[in-house]
C-alpha cells in the first residue's frame, strides 16, 4: 500500500514544530511482536497506520537503549544500542525509516543526568578512587565523624526521588555515591568536561543515525551547587529537600548552550524538549528564549503538581478553575519569549481523565474537553498513547499488580512508618506511574491486542469498551476528536502561532480564551465540571463572537450551541468568526 499513500512533506520553517502535534510511546506498553508481553519496536512499526492517522508529526519514544530496566529502560547501560527486549538497531533503523516514510519525526529520550549503575563507565569509576572515571559521578567521603554506612553518615541529609537516601555506600572504595533516583541510577558528574564530550558525541550520533531530537530527561537536575548543601526537613520526614542544591544548579544555562553549540548548531529540522521538574517561569523563559539557543520548549510541572498534598500519593481534589488557572499563568508567562510544550499525561502521570476529568460520569465529555483545551492553547501539544482513546486509571487494588519502583517504595516506606496498608494503597491507586502504563488498548480481545502472551503489567479491563478499533473511524469517538483537534492545528495558523488571551466567563469552571492572529480568531469555551454552567460574557467579547460559527464537531450528541449558550458538565466548543 505504501504507494499509494500520499507522501506528506513536514514542513522545513525552522519552528516548524510550533505546528506539529507530539505522541509519546511507551515502548514498553505500546506494542507487542514478539509474544514476551512486552511492546518493542517492531510492534511500534506494526502500528505505524494509528499515528498517521491521528495526523501526529513527531512521535517521542520513551528509552529503548540496552539497560537493566530497574527504571524501565530509564537506567541506560550502554547509550547506543537498543535493550534485547525492544529490539535491535537494524529494527531501530527500519523504523525511523518507516516513519520518516510517513512524514513523522523521531524523537529520542536523552537519559543523562545518570546512568545505569551497569553502564561501564560506572563500573570503572567505583573500581577504585584512582580510576580515571571516577569523577565522572559524585563520589562523597561520610560526614565528617561518623562511619559509612550507618545511619545518618550520608553525605547529605537529601532524600531520593524514589524514597529513601541519595546516597549508597561502597564498601569497597570507602565513599558514597549519589543517586537522586533509584540506587541502579547514579549521577553523572557534569562538572567534568569529559562526561559532557562524551554525552555530546553520543547525542551526534544518535542524530546521524536518523533522529530528530531529544526529550532531556530531568535535564534540569545536571547542574548541582559544588558544595551540596543539605536541604530543609519537613515535620515529619526523616530526610531532607535536597532541591535547591541540584534543581536549576549554576552552570545549567552554561552546560545547555555549550550541548546547543557542540550538537545542535548547523542542524535543521530538529525538535528539542528538556524535561524540567521544579522549573519556573523565569526559568522557563531562559531555556526557550530562541536567541539564547538552548531547548525548544520544555515540559512544566506546576500543573501536574496542583493535586498533590503531604506527597504525591497524599492527593487533594482540585478547586473549580485551579488547572485553567494555572495553564494560562503559564501561557502569559511564555507569551513574548519562550514556547510551552503542552501535556496532561505521560508515563509518569495518572491518566488525565481519571486525574482531571470525570471518568465515571462524564467520560467522552471530559475526554474531549481537557482535549480541547490542551490541543487549542499556544504551544505544542503532546499526546500520550492511549489518551488519544481516553484510557483511564487502572482499578488495581493490591500491591502485587503495581510494578514501579517509585509506587513500590513509597508503598514500602510508608507502611514501614506507619501508615495503614489500606491508605498507603488508594495512594498508589491515585497516582502511581502505572496508571499511564498499563498496556495500549487497541481492540476487545483479551490482551486488547498487545500481545499474544501475558503482559508484564495487567490490561485495564475497559480496554473491553474503550479501545482503538472501536472508535478509529467512529466519528463520535475520542479518538476521532482528538484528530479533528490535530489537523485543526495544521490548518489554522491561529492555532500555532496566535496569542491566547483568556476571556472571563463568569465562572472559574469555564476555561475560555481566544487564540487572534492577525483577522483570524478562535473563542474556546470549555467547561471543566461536571455541573452545567450558564457563561457570561462582556458586552465586547459578546458582541465579537455574535455571529461565530462552530469550527469542531461538538463534544455532545446534540447539535453545538451558540458560542454564549449554557454549557452541558465538560461540554467544550470551539467557534470562529469566518
Ligand atoms: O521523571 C522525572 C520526575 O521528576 C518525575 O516525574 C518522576 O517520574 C517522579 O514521578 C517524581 O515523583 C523522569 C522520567 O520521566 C521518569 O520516568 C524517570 O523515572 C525519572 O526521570 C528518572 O530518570
Amino acid at each position: 500500500m505504501a504507494n499509494e499513500r500520499e507522501p506528506r512533506h513536514p514542513s522545513t520553517a525552522p519552528d516548524w514544530w510550533k505546528s506539529a502535534v507530539v505522541y509519546q510511546v511507551y515502548p514498553r506498553s505500546f506494542q507487542d511482536s514478539d509474544g514476551d508481553g512486552i511492546g518493542d519496536l517492531r510492534g511500534i512499526m506494526q502500528r505505524l497506520d494509528h499515528l498517521e492517522r491521528l495526523g501526529v508529526g513527531v512521535v517521542w519514544l520513551s528509552p529503548i537503549h540496552r539497560s537493566p530496566q530497574a527504571d524501565n529502560g530509564y537506567d541506560i547501560s550502554d547509550y547506543r544500542d537498543i535493550d534485547p527486549t525492544f529490539g535491535t538497531l537494524e529494527d531501530f533503523d527500519a523504523l525511523v525509516a518507516a516513519m520518516h516514510e510517513r512524514g513523522i519525526r523521531l524523537v529520542m529520550d536523552l537519559v543523562v543526568n545518570h546512568t545505569s549503575d551497569e553502564h561501564p563507565w560506572f563500573v570503572e569509576s567505583r573500581s577504585s578512587r584512582e580510576n580515571p572515571k571516577r569523577d565522572w559521578y559524585w563520589w562523597r567521603p561520610p560526614r565528617a565523624g561518623t562511619h559509612g554506612g550507618d545511619p545518618g553518615a550520608e553525605p547529605t541529609n537529601w532524600e531520593s526521588f524514589f524514597s529513601g537516601p541519595t546516597w549508597e555506600w561502597d564498601e569497597a572504595t570507602g565513599e558514597y555515591y549519589l543517586h537522586l533516583f533509584d540506587v541502579k541510577q547514579p549521577d553523572l558528574n557534569w562538572e567534568n568536561p569529559e562526561v559532557r564530550h562524551a554525552v555530546y558525541e553520543m547525542m551526534r550520533w544518535w542524530l546521524d543515525r536518523g533522529a530528530d531530537g531529544f526529550r532531556m530527561d530531568v535535564i534540569n537536575l545536571i547542574s548541582k551547587h559544588p558544595h551540596l548543601p543539605d536541604g530543609p526537613v519537613r515535620s515529619g520526614r526523616r530526610y531532607g529537600d535536597g532541591g535547591a542544591a541540584y534543581t536549576n544548579g549554576p552552570r545549567l544555562h552554561e552546560f545547555m548552550q555549550e550541548m546547543h553549540r557542540e550538537v545542535f548548531d548547523g542542524r535543521d529540522g530538529l525538535i528539542t524538549v528538556g524535561e524540567t521538574p521544579g522549573v519556573t517561569i523565569d526559568e522557563a523563559i531562559l531555556f526557550t528564549d530562541p536567541d539564547r539557543r538552548e531547548v525548544d520548549m520544555v515540559f512544566q510541572f506546576e500543573h501536574v503538581g496542583l493535586d498533590h498534598g503531604a506527597t504525591k500519593f497524599h492527593p487533594r481534589p482540585l478547586a473549580p478553575g485551579e488547572l485553567a488557572a494555572s495553564l494560562a499563568k503559564w501561557q502569559e508567562g511564555l507569551a513574548d519569549r519562550g514556547w510551552n510544550s503542552l501535556y496532561l499525561e505521560n508515563h509518569d502521570q495518572p491518566r488525565s481523565v481519571s486525574r482531571f476529568g470525570d471518568a465515571e460520569a462524564h467520560w467522552y465529555s471530559s475526554a474531549t474537553a481537557l482535549a480541547t483545551m490542551l490541543h487549542l492553547q499556544r504551544g505544542t501539544p503532546y499526546v500520550y498513547q492511549g489518551q488519544e482513546l481516553g484510557m483511564t486509571n487502572a482499578p488495581f487494588s493490591a500491591l502485587d499488580e503495581y510494578r514501579d519502583v517509585e509506587s513500590l517504595n513509597a508503598y514500602a516506606e510508608a507502611v514501614a512508618s506507619g501508615t495503614a496498608v489500606a491508605d498507603a494503597l488508594d495512594g498508589l491507586s491515585l497516582m502511581s506511574r502505572d496508571h499511564a502504563r498499563t498496556p495500549m488498548q487497541w481492540d476487545p480481545t483479551p490482551n486488547a491486542g498487545f500481545t499474544t502472551g501475558v503482559p508484564w503489567l495487567a490490561v485495564n479491563p475497559n480496554h473491553a469498551t474503550v479501545n482503538a478499533a472501536a472508535q478509529v473511524g467512529d466519528p463520535g469517538s475520542v479518538f476521532e476528536y482528538h484528530r479533528q483537534l490535530v489537523s485543526l492545528r495544521r490548518e489554522r495558523p491561529v492555532v500555532s502561532h496566535g496569542s491566547f488571551e483568556r476571556v472571563d466567563a463568569g465562572h472559574p469552571a469555564i476555561f475560555a480564551f481566544e487564540r487572534v492572529l492577525g483577522e483570524d480568531r478562535l473563542l474556546v469555551v470549555a467547561n471543566l465540571s461536571s455541573v452545567e454552567h450558564d457563561p457570561v460574557f462582556t458586552q465586547e467579547v459578546a458582541d465579537r463572537w455574535r455571529d461565530s460559527l462552530p469550527v469542531l464537531t461538538n463534544t455532545l450528541p446534540d447539535a453545538p450551541g451558540a458560542f454564549d449558550a449554557p454549557l452541558a458538565p465538560w461540554e467544550a466548543r470551539v467557534t470562529a468568526l469566518a
